[in-house]
């Protein structure tokens, strides 16, 4: 029983994990649905269900603006810290918002990917930003169109809703010391309760 309790508070502290949703109430087009983002140490995984999207590519992004005072299209461009061209979710110039494309069939859409660019944490973090579905394929940059490397060619913005917070977790594998001494704290109480328990 001890020895439990001492275990169960190291474990509780690892299953944790930061997350965020995303509501796509906004857009006008009828597309609704929600995705959530959890982060799992470096990695992002982003998962959901959206109906009504025509069959097909649909592109897919954080754009830098929680604001949809005017719509989707008062949440500005793609999310760009680090003021590179659009790309692909694996190329190495890409915005951070380049998540690519989500695909539609028979306008039910499940999404379900990781991303190593996007972040839940720190001065690049997501979180208060939108996400924006559009209503054609992401050319991810290749298109050769004027406006491949800013939007991918992606067309109009059909939903979007802002990344807002779900739970507050720590985050496993972050390089940060949190993690370790809160670990260390709960495991040290837990010996401790061991300790009165015997
Ligand atoms: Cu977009
Ligand atoms: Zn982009």
């Amino acid at each position: 029983m001890r020895t439990i309790v001492a275990i169960l508070s190291f474990i509780c502290i690892t299953v944790n994990a930061q997350r965020a949703i995303v509501v796509f109430t906004t857009g006008g087009t009828g597309v609704k649905g929600n995705v959530t983002f959890t982060q799992e140490g470096k990695q992002v995984r982003i998962e959901g269900t959206v109906e009504n999207l025509k069959p097909g590519e649909h592109g897919f992004h954080v754009h830098e603006k929680g604001d949809l005072s005017a719509g989707c299209a008062s949440t500005g461009a793609h999310y760009n810290p680090y003021k590179k061209n659009h790309g692909a979710p694996n190329d190495a110039e890409r915005h951070v918002g380049d998540l690519g494309n989500v695909v539609s069939e028979e306008g039910v859409t499940h999404i379900a990917f990781t991303d190593s660019v996007i972040s839940l944490t720190g001065p690049h973090s997501i979180l208060g930003r939108a996400v924006v579905i559009h209503s054609d394929r992401d050319d991810l940059g290749r298109g050769g169109f004027t406006d491949s490397l800013s939007t991918g060619h992606a067309g109009t913005r059909v939903a979007c809703g802002i990344i807002g917070t779900l739970e507050t977790g720590l985050v496993l594998g972050a390089s940060s010391a949190t993690v370790p001494a809160i670990s260390l704290s709960l495991l040290t109480l837990g010996l401790v309760i061991r300790q009165f328990l015997l």
